[in-house]
């Protein structure tokens, strides 16, 4: 185990820490709490940074300080006080580098956002909310002007995680592929259904703007009132289609049991908060949207339960080399509620364009 509190000190902190301990749940970052004091809320929030999965830290952490910057100037001229709770604000090491690497491991520290709440789980008043954040989020990076980098090629493109898929069903590394048939032929059967959002960027109909592409409810901080006050696990933000940001967070917000929840009886999609976010998302958005991006907001619902099965299964079949598991079998049981939560998506496709 590395010394956190050293690691700590290699950052621009001038109060004394006096403990670092775990904080939240990512399945890819470890995160950390970074507390001065042990009766108060944590100061800052130091996480090691995968590098397996972010080869190129030094893209990784420019593009989070692009958009951070970008908001930070927004939210000012906007005369939003209290910015350090609206946008996240990284902290450099004592070098004047926004990460710090100590010859085995990357680290990144930020200040933790004053009196935040997240949720692993929304009312429809709370989706409403998230729904004009993410749209307002979008927004507001629509005219960044830097460019970002790509920093997963190919993040949410389902034509790659289907290919990804289906060579880890050739290699068949660990045997496991005899026991995931069925949903391995349950998804080939929709590929070319599910695969539309690429035809219509090939056919030039359908534009990349900036997105989150991690909208998980967590990723929210709200305020003791419910009002949102960031975004935050910026890691992936990057161009990609509007379908990203809507879909993946009802993908975890619509779902009435948790993405790993083994008993499938528990898991549906609820339509509830599939209107409240939509009407949120519209808002949010209604300056830029374009009717071939509305018109396929069901689609982009069916889309993440479905590519999230995909790379949940190709992990399992892989081996578990992506995904933090914490028992053997945690990537079939995620398999298997993502794809009945796909189902129940599917099954409401027509109501949901009704809804629209
Ligand atoms: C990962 O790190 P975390 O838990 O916020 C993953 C997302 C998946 C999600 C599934 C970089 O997000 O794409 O949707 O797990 N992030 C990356 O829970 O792969
Ligand atoms: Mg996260």
């Amino acid at each position: 185990m590395e010394d956190l509190l050293a690691i700590a000190a290699q950052f621009e902190i001038s109060e004394k820490i006096t403990a670092v301990k775990p904080l939240g749940e990512g399945l890819i970052n470890d995160t950390y709490k970074v507390m001065v004091d042990e009766n108060a809320e944590p100061r800052y929030v130091l996480q090691h940074i995968n590098n397996a999965i972010f080869q190129d830290v030094d893209m990784l952490q420019d593009n989070i300080e692009k958009v951070t910057n970008h908001i930070r100037k927004k939210l000012i001229d906007k005369g939003i006080d209290d910015i350090d709770r609206h946008v996240l604000r990284f902290i450099k090491t004592k070098n004047g580098k926004n990460y710090h690497f100590d010859g085995d491991k990357y680290w990144r520290v930020m200040v933790f956002v004053k009196d935040s709440v997240t949720y692993q789980a929304v009312t429809p008043e709370y989706s409403y909310i998230a729904g004009k954040s993410f749209g307002e989020f979008e927004a507001m990076l629509s005219d960044l002007k830097e460019p970002l980098g790509e920093i997963i090629l190919d993040f949410h493109n389902i034509e790659f995680r289907l290919k990804q898929l289906r060579d880890a069903v050739a290699a068949d590394r660990v045997g496991r592929v005899k026991e995931v048939r069925y949903y391995i032929d349950e998804i080939e059967k929709r590929a070319e259904k599910m695969t539309l959002g690429e035809r219509l960027f090939r056919e030039g109909k359908l534009p990349k703007r900036i997105c989150h592409c991690d909208t998980k409810v967590n990723n929210m901080l709200f305020d003791k009132d419910g009002n949102v006050l960031c975004v935050i696990d910026l890691d992936t933000v990057m161009p990609s289609f509007v379908f990203s940001d809507f879909g993946d967070f009802l993908r975890s917000a619509a779902s009435t049991a948790a993405e790993d929840e083994p008993d499938l009886s528990k898991i549906d999609f609820n339509m509830e908060i599939f209107k409240a976010f939509t009407k949120g998302y519209l808002e949010g958005t209604k300056d830029f949207l374009l009717p071939v991006e509305k018109e396929n907001l069901p689609y982009a619902a069916m889309l993440f339960p479905y590519m999230q099965t995909v790379r949940f299964l190709a992990d399992y079949i892989n081996g578990d080399t992506y995904y933090k598991i914490r028992y053997p079998e945690h990537n079939l049981v995620r398999t298997k509620a993502q794809w009945r939560l796909f189902e129940c998506a599917e099954a409401k496709e027509e109501e949901m364009r009704k809804i629209l």
